[in-house]
């Protein structure tokens, strides 16, 4: 580390999971004074709807770090109505098992309209970042539109979103897909700040179709793999459970078990070509440490329910010594 009070760091996160643990790691960081954390987020979910581009996971942590979002719901904007979504609903427009709150699409109208005026992904993110003092700097991790669609077990392709929210990932998938990733490039600054980290974490999002979408972007795993930074995962799973979400049904699909020790396998040791060098495990799995360490990982077994936002910091926190 280049100076050891005031680390560089580099959050990669998905919804939930990321924008919690980005709050906590904004908490610990605050404290030390340091540069404030850059953030990679998934875009592997976005999509368009009624018009307007969505970019959940974006809007997610941008919404908890400003303290504007739905903590109930886990999504969207804390007290918002649903007069507009009425409308659509009414016109049979859009998905009627998917809400756009008003407050919620005044940001897909800000972000689409900004789009349409030739602005980037990026440049889009940089301007949604200014309202809100967010002590974070956000980046998507691509400008290139690579939704995820979910080929089903019967054939059937669907969107992320239709499998993830209508079906609540009850219908059996065969693969995940990102059309376009191939030709997809990491937005600018990601593969920057990741050079230039001290520390690079992945924070406890589902494995798949949030923190897989961002390694698979063509240049961010080569980036990894260069960096003198050390990066350290946080399991998601605890207990052999999933905290939340539905990572479980999207792990076994892809042949992994729902397991602290066999998400650390799926990510690799990057002395074996994948991308940890260390990773955080929950107190309840400290009996799988030995298995991570076989694998050329170094275990930190630790508390690892993010409560609260001392709680998570305290995460962070460990994650920076690991
Ligand atoms: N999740 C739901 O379960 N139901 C919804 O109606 C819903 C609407 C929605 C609108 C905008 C947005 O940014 C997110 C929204 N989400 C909704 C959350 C989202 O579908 C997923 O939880 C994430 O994409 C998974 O990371």
């Amino acid at each position: 580390m280049a100076q050891s009070e005031q680390p560089r760091v580099v959050v990669i996160a998905g919804g939930v999971g990321g924008s919690t643990f980005s709050e906590g790691m904004r908490a610990e960081l605050g404290r030390r004074s340091a540069d404030p954390a850059t953030i990679i987020v998934n875009t592997g979910d976005d999509l368009w709807l009624s018009g307007v581009r969505l970019q959940p996971d974006i809007d997610s942590v941008l919404y908890r770090l400003a303290g504007q979002n739905d903590m109930v719901r886990g999504w969207g904007r804390a007290g918002d109505s649903e007069r507009v979504n009425a409308e659509l609903q009414a016109w049979g427009a859009g998905w009627s098992w998917f809400t756009l709150g008003d407050l919620d699409l005044g940001t897909h109208l800000a972000r689409t309209g900004w789009l349409r005026e030739g602005a980037t992904v990026s440049e889009v993110v940089a301007r949604l970042s200014q309202r809100w003092p967010l002590g974070v700097r956000l980046l998507p991790m691509t400008d290139a539109e690579v939704d995820t669609h979910v080929l089903l077990e019967d054939g059937r392709r669907l969107h992320f979103q239709e499998w993830w929210t209508r079906h609540r990932a009850t219908l059996a998938p065969r693969a995940f897909e990102n059309p376009g990733m191939d030709a997809a490039t990491p937005a600018p600054g990601v593969v920057e700040s990741i050079a230039r980290a001290d520390v690079v974490v992945l924070a406890p999002s589902n494995p798949v179709v949030s923190i897989g979408p961002v390694l698979a972007v063509p240049g961010i795993r080569e980036a990894l793999s260069a960096t003198s930074a050390r990066i350290v995962g946080v399991s998601p799973i605890i207990g052999g459970r999933v905290v939340r979400g539905m990572a479980d049904v999207c792990l076994t699909a892809i042949g992994v078990e729902t397991s602290a020790a066999a998400v650390a396998a799926h990510y690799g040791s990057r002395s074996s070509g994948g991308v940890l060098d260390a990773w955080l495990l929950a107190e309840e799995d400290a009996a799988s440490a030995a298995s991570v360490a076989a694998l050329g990982i170094r275990p930190v077994v630790a508390p690892l329910w993010m409560r609260d936002v001392e709680a998570t910091r305290a995460i962070a926190a460990t994650a920076l010594e690991a």
